[in-house]
């Protein structure tokens, strides 16, 4: 089996190293912590293996939905997930180095759902903005605050259930009224563009990658409207920081 498709499996499988044992018994050998590092030293790109796991959990999440898979078992590749995550950002950081802005990223309340939300962190560091990650079953009161604080450039909302994409509108409307600035992206698999013009955020980004797209745009867009001035502070801030 190829590299990239032995990770696969063995995130689906819920293996995060060579000692767990997966959903079928007779898959051994490295389980995908291992093979994660065996796939960089072999020269494949951090992007590539990023879009592997991503494929990988598409499929936990069939196969939870079918009822082949139980809640452990979509619990064990989320771990798998998890583990990998530390082996490639190093190496997404080390392609850029400069910094651009400041995004405040956070799963909304009642939704625990992160790997999707920490992919994207670690695209957006890779690509040089400066990241203030507030985790998991954040209340929207929390994002203002620290938004206001933290004197953010761009908000990015997590949701992965149909449930908690509607704490999304909270978010957006508390941030209004406490008059943040910042450009607000939403994403997770519920959400679409049509939602994220519905509640009033700047945009939807289907993953990481776009989520620097996104940002990179209206960053020269605001910088040809107010000149080079912001973006010279958003450097110095990093760097002091
Ligand atoms: C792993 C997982 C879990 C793990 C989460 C562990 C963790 N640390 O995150 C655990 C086991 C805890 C879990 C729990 C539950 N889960 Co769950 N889970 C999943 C699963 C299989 C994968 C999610 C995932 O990580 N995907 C991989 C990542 C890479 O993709 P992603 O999250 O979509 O993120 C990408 C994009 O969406 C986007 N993105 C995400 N966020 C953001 C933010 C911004 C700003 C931008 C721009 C982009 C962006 O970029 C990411 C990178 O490409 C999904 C199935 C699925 N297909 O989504 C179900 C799923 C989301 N879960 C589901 C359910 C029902 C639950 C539970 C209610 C189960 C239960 N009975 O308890 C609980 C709810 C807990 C809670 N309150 O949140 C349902 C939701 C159904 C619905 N429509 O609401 C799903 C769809 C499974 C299913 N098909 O039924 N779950």
């Amino acid at each position: 089996m190829e590299i990239l498709e032995e990770i696969e499996e063995n995130l689906i499988q819920g293996r995060r190293n060579q000692e767990d044992e997966g959903i079928d018994e007779d898959l051994t050998g490295p389980g995908v912590t291992e093979l994660v590092r065996k796939a960089l030293e072999d020269g494949i790109s951090a992007g590539v293996i990023l879009d592997i796991i991503t494929r990988g959990m598409e499929t936990v999440g069939s196969k939870f939905e079918s009822g082949e898979f139980m809640l452990p078992d979509m619990l064990a590749a989320a771990e798998a997930s998890s583990a990998a995550m530390p082996i490639l950002e190093p190496r997404l950081l080390a392609e850029n180095t400069t910094t651009k802005g400041r995004f405040l990223l956070a799963t909304v309340k009642g939704d625990l759902h992160d790997i999707g939300k920490n992919i994207v962190g670690t695209l957006l560091k890779g690509a040089g903005y400066e990241v203030i990650d507030l985790g998991i079953d954040v209340p929207a009161e929390e994002i203002a605050e620290t938004a206001k604080q933290e004197n953010v450039d761009f908000i990015g909302l997590s949701a992965l259930l149909t449930t908690t994409m509607n704490e999304m509108k909270e978010v957006v409307r508390v941030l209004r009224e406490r008059n943040v600035a910042a450009k607000i992206l939403v994403g997770g698999a519920p959400v679409d563009g049509e939602f994220a013009e519905l509640i009033g955020a700047h945009a939807y980004g289907r993953d990481g990658f776009e989520a620097v797209r996104i940002a990179e745009q209206m960053s020269s867009s605001f910088e040809n409207k107010h000149g080079k001035e912001r973006i010279t502070r958003w450097k110095l801030s990093t760097v002091k920081g």
